[in-house]
């Protein structure tokens, strides 16, 4: 194991063993929502993760290591920390490190630590991408670039349309990172199922979707995978409503000039505010979705 990671004996042990682990990323605990909800999303993303069959590891930077698997305490730390905790992307994580700090991780940083770790799938909610407006402002997502260069699937419910979706998308074909829709043909737009965009290509299990890794990874293509996985349908919100919330909040966003990584947190907290908590409900719904088929990918390419 690398010297800067530190693993739970747990999960130690199961990357040994060669069973399947998932990686959880802490970005969203800390920034995406707001106490006690987020740390009870926490706990149960991980226990999806166990019934599943998996062992999980949330991964965050503490005390000057990438830690991969978090006991109960380290959780509360991240959800009870409020700004004190910081939010760490690829060129965020070398100041934290040396200077230890108390950071959660964004997808391009959970995923790093999961490279470094050996743990091939990771689930989240949705993934950083291209901005609304990136042609004046340049706000891409460092997850784009991570997705393009470090070999790890990453479970999400596609992307929320507080980003452009269709520019995300052609960022990350000219990236040469397969989005596989999972169940659809379609790419989710987060708390909607459908976006109208469609994915490349359809895995209606995790059998598939393993496949397509190996074969990924066996031909040399370093680098990710987007398995997108639709909300369940019971807990999918209207695609019109969560649109005008989107441009309410974008507004909200802009007259207060939030810029550069404070922007995403910032739309999360204001689409809570204006949908009275329905975006919230539906956020811990898909992700905790999301964990458990990122278990089941996960069993299925330890079989392999
Ligand atoms: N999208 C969400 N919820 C989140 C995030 C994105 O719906 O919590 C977080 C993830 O950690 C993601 C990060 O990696 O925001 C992207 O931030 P930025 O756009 O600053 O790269
Ligand atoms: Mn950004």
């Amino acid at each position: 194991m690398h010297p800067i990671l530190l693993p739970t004996p747990e999960v130690a042990d199961a990357l040994a063993a060669n069973r399947p682990v998932v990686a959880l990323e802490s970005t969203v605990i800390s920034h995406g929502m707001p106490y006690p909800r987020n740390l009870e999303t926490a706990r149960a993303l991980e226990a999806e993760v166990r019934a599943a069959g998996a062992i999980p590891a949330t991964i965050a930077v503490m005390d000057g290591r990438i830690r991969i698997g978090l006991d109960d305490e380290a959780l509360e730390r991240l959800a009870t920390g409020g700004h004190a905790v910081r939010k760490l992307s690829r060129r965020d994580l070398p100041v934290a490190i040396a200077t230890r700090a108390l950071g959660a991780t964004t997808v391009a940083a959970t995923m790093i630590g999961a490279r470094l770790a050996g743990i091939p799938v990771f689930a989240t909610g949705g993934i950083g991408g291209v901005h609304r407006g990136a042609e004046t402002s340049f706000d891409i997502s460092a997850d784009l670039d991570e997705l393009a260069r470090t070999s790890v699937c990453v479970v999400c419910a596609g992307a929320k349309s507080i980003l452009d979706l269709p520019k995300t998308l052609e960022v990350l074909e000219t990236r040469g990172v397969p989005v596989l829709g999972f169940g659809t043909d379609e790419f989710p737009a987060f708390y909607s199922r459908r976006s109208g965009l469609p994915v490349d290509h359809r895995c209606d299990n995790v059998t598939e979707v393993a496949d397509i890794l190996r074969a990924k990874w066996q031909l040399g293509l370093d680098g990710g995978v987007l398995l997108a996985n639709p909300i369940p349908p019971v807990d999918a919100l209207d695609a019109d409503a969560m649109e005008a919330a989107v441009t309410e909040a974008l507004a909200d966003a802009e007259s207060k000039e939030i810029k550069g990584k404070d922007i995403t947190p910032h739309l999360l907290a204001a689409l809570e505010r204006i949908t009275g908590g329905r975006s919230l409900t539906a956020n811990i719904a898909l992700i905790r979705n999301n964990a458990r088929v990122a278990a089941g990918v996960a069993a299925a390419l330890a079989a392999g």
